[in-house]
């Protein structure tokens, strides 16, 4: 099937026969320059599993406090209590921000936020059920797994019982981030106060018992090793073989401006290294259905390019995003239903909008 000889030659002879990468099998995939073997082999899994459909989303982002006691030294937009530009919506100014978007056939709703102390289960809870009366059919996407176990501690709730009662207001999907690099030596380094990589990957098993369908990711490029991405990567595979709950898989390209890592002189990552991790997660993660390239995170054009690299999926309209925009992101904060599908169109494939779920809300555009 590919005609990709030394190295990666025993990887592709793998990859035609359907058999599952090894630990081992990443390695050498990192190792290599070849990135259009690596992109062909992706390509082909992309296509077996999703042809030319290429996935999007009319969704919104609001991150409704940058308070946070963690500060991760890879953050740019955590500030503390006191600090002039730290900001926390008001159940009100949350309403106001949802219904901006009604009448715009928006499918999801993502809020991510800092550990903020003085929002307690009850902001959230309202806020769900706030969300949900001025957007009724939408989806929400709300809370990573580092919120849910800030809130079981300050509430002293098991994680079960903070998802619990968050599903019955209103949350459907928890998103992928603070995930980072499970590896603890990273973690030290990266954010040492954040939970423990198992932990995060305990808060999404639960999510999962529970029938909520979640996101992964990994935040790539500072200093973490060729080999933490692989098992971080086998991690996520390894739980997705016992629950089957993960939704897609999302890399996020580390950004370091105005962050505690920038002193280190990291430069942020380069396209080739978005487009190989793209095209190894789609690789080693065989039972992801989805990969996506969050293009506020690599940029539109390279975002587009990925998907002859094993993406299927662009993200969304997004509308306002302030994590990576606070770290140096030069992307624009949004971007519309037309010009999403222009880039899928124009790259040769077929657009598909989607909601959470991966439900096809309207297709042949
Ligand atoms: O959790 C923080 C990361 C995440 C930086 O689930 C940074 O569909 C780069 O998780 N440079 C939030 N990244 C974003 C996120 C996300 C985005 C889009 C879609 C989905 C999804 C999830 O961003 C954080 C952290 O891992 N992050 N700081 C930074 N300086």
């Amino acid at each position: 099937m590919f005609n990709i000889k030394g190295a990666l030659g025993e990887i592709a002879a793998k990859v035609a026969a359907g058999q599952r990468l090894t630990r081992e099998d990443g390695i050498n995939l990192y190792q290599s320059n070849d990135l259009l073997a690596i992109g062909q082999m992706a390509d082909q899994i992309r296509k077996n599993k999703h042809g030319h459909r290429t996935y999007f989303i009319v969704n919104r982002h609001i991150n409704h406090t940058n308070i946070c006691v963690n500060l991760c030294k890879l953050c740019a937009f955590g500030r503390e209590a006191d600090n002039p530009a730290a900001y926390q919506m008001t159940l009100d100014e949350m309403e106001a921000r949802a219904a901006q978007s009604a009448g715009q056939n928006i499918s999801e709703v993502h809020v991510v936020g800092g550990l903020n102390p003085e929002l307690k289960l009850d902001y959230y809870v309202e806020m769900l059920q706030r969300i949900r009366r001025v957007l009724p059919g939408v989806i929400i996407q709300s809370l990573t797994a580092v919120e849910i176990d800030f809130l079981a501690r300050e509430h002293s709730m098991t994680h079960r019982e903070v998802l619990v009662a968050l599903q019955n207001a209103g949350l459907d999907s928890l998103p992928g981030g603070g995930a980072e690099i499970f590896a603890p030596r990273v973690r030290e380094l990266i954010c040492p106060k954040k939970v423990a990589g198992d932990t995060w990957l305990t808060v999404h098993q639960t999510a999962h018992e529970l029938g909520m369908r979640t996101n992964a990711t990994m935040l790539y490029g500072h200093v973490e090793t060729l080999e933490e991405r692989v098992d971080h990567l086998l991690s996520l595979r390894e739980l997705q073989d016992r629950t089957g709950g993960f939704l897609t898989f999302i890399p996020l390209a580390f950004h370091p401006q105005n962050t505690a890592l920038e002193p280190l002189g990291l430069s942020g990552t380069t396209g080739y290294d978005d487009l190989k991790t793209l095209a190894i997660a789609r690789l080693l993660l065989d039972n992801f259905d989805h990969i996506k390239s969050y293009w506020i995170m690599v940029g539109p054009k390279l975002a587009q390019v990925s998907l002859s690299f094993g993406v299927d999926d662009l993200d969304g309209t997004v509308v306002e995003e302030k994590i990576t925009h606070d770290a140096g992101a030069q992307t624009e904060q949004a971007m519309t239903r037309e010009q999403l599908v222009r880039l899928i169109k124009n790259a040769g494939y077929y657009p598909v909008q989607r909601d959470t779920l991966y439900n096809v809300v309207k297709e042949g555009l």
